[in-house]
C-alpha cells in the first residue's frame, strides 16, 4: 500500500497521497505519503467528507478548490494542507470500502493526465489493495483476540496463562544459563472487607489502582501478572538477594498510602511471598507453590510484610549472592 501511495504521488502533481478505508462511520488513513505522511490512522467522519462521498457514490471526485467546495470536510483539509484533491474508489469484489486520494497544496493542481493516472492505478491495484486491507484487518483482529486471551480484562496485566508461559521460559533460561530469577506472590490484605464496606465497583477500582502502583515500582522487563481476585505475581530477574528484599519492602511501602477512588480514600496493605528458582528440574507449579507457601507465612506473621521460602537451594543462593557482593 505504501509503495502505491508513493508511486501515485510521484507520477502526478500531488504533494501527498493516501489510501483511506471505511471503518464504521469514519474514513481512516491507512497508507500515507508526502504531506499526509504523519497522518496514518487519522479518522474523518464519512458524512461531510469527499472520501465518504466517493465511497457512497462509487465515483471519482475532483475538488478544484477545497476552500469553496461544499462537499469537503474543511477542518480536515486545513489540517493536512489540501487545497485541491482527486479521490477515486477502490473496488474489491464489486464493493467500495476504500479510496485512493491525491492532494495538493495548490488550487486546481491536477491535469486530466493526473486524473487518468490515478484512475488507472486504482483500476489496476484496487482489488489487490482491498485484499491487503482485509488481510491487515484480520491480522489486527487476530492479534487483538490473542491479547484478550492472555490478559486480564480489569487490569490489562498478563493473566495466569501468560504468567505460566513466561515462568516456564524463565525456568528454561535458568536450567540452561543459570539465569537466576525469583517469583513474588502478593495478595492484598483483607480485601474482602473493601468489597463489603465500599462495594464491588470500588473493589475493582482498587485492584486497578493497586496494579498500577506496583507496576511503577518494577522494571518493564519483569513479568507482572494478575492470577485471580486480589492475587498478583511478579517474575523478577535477580541480581543480589538483598535487591529482592529491598524491592519487596518498596512495594509494601508503596501500597500503604491511601488510594483515592471517587470520593473515598481506601487504605490497604499487601503481603508478599517470595521463592527463588533453585532446582533446574523445578516445574512452574513447584515455584508457584513455594511462593504461595511463603505468602501464607507472611499472612500468618501478621500481614503487611514479606516472607522468603527457605529451601536448600535458596540458602545456597543466598551464600552465592553474599560471596558475589563481598
Ligand atoms: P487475606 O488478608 O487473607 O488475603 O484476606 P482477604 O479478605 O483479602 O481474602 P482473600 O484474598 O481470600 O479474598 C479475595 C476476595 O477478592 C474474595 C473475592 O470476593 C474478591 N474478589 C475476587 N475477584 C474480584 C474482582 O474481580 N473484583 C472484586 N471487587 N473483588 C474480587
Ligand atoms: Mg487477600
Amino acid at each position: 500500500m505504501q509503495s502505491v501511495v508513493e508511486g501515485v504521488q510521484s507520477l502526478t502533481q500531488a504533494t501527498g497521497a493516501v489510501v483511506e478505508q471505511l471503518d464504521g462511520d469514519a474514513m481512516v488513513y491507512k497508507a500515507c505519503s508526502g504531506a499526509v505522511e504523519p497522518y496514518v490512522d487519522f479518522r474523518i467522519p464519512v458524512s461531510g467528507s469527499v472520501s465518504g462521498l466517493c465511497v457512497e457514490k462509487s465515483k471519482l471526485i475532483y475538488v478544484q478548490d477545497a476552500r469553496t467546495d461544499a462537499r469537503v470536510n474543511k477542518e480536515a483539509c486545513e489540517k493536512v494542507g489540501a487545497l485541491s484533491m482527486v479521490v477515486v474508489p477502490l473496488y474489491r469484489q464489486g464493493k467500495v470500502i476504500s479510496v485512493l486520494k491525491i492532494i495538493s497544496d495548490k488550487v486546481e493542481a491536477f491535469s486530466v493526465q493526473d486524473v487518468q493516472t490515478l484512475e488507472l492505478m486504482a483500476g489496476l491495484l484496487g482489488g489487490t489493495l482491498g485484499q491487503q486491507i482485509e488481510v491487515e484487518a484480520r491480522r489486527l483482529e487476530a492479534l487483538g483476540l490473542q491479547h484478550q486471551a492472555l490478559h486480564d480484562v480489569l487490569t490489562g496485566l498478563p493473566n495466569r496463562q501468560l504468567f505460566a508461559d513466561r515462568l516456564a521460559q524463565a525456568l528454561h533460561r535458568y536450567a540452561r544459563y543459570e539465569h537466576f530469577f525469583a517469583v513474588m506472590y502478593m495478595d492484598i490484605d483483607h480485601f474482602k472487607s473493601i468489597n463489603d464496606s465500599y462495594g464491588h465497583a470500588v473493589g475493582d477500582a482498587l485492584l486497578k489502582a493497586f496494579a498500577e502502583r506496583v507496576r511503577k515500582n518494577i522494571r518493564a522487563s519483569d513479568t507482572f501478572a494478575r492470577l485471580c481476585g486480589d492475587e498478583f505475581v511478579i517474575i523478577l530477574d535477580v541480581g543480589a538477594r538483598e535487591d529482592i528484599k529491598k524491592l519487596a519492602n518498596k512495594i509494601i511501602e508503596a501500597v500503604r498510602p491511601g488510594f483515592t477512588i471517587g470520593a473515598q480514600t481506601v487504605t490497604v496493605s499487601t503481603s508478599i511471598g517470595i521463592a527463588f528458582a533453585c532446582d533446574p528440574k523445578s516445574t512452574v507449579d513447584d515455584i508457584v507453590d513455594q511462593a504461595d507457601e511463603a505468602l501464607y507465612e507472611a499472612k500468618n506473621l501478621g500481614r503487611d510484610q514479606f516472607s522468603i521460602k527457605m529451601t536448600e537451594c535458596e540458602i545456597a543462593y543466598g551464600h552465592r549472592a553474599q560471596s558475589k557482593s563481598a
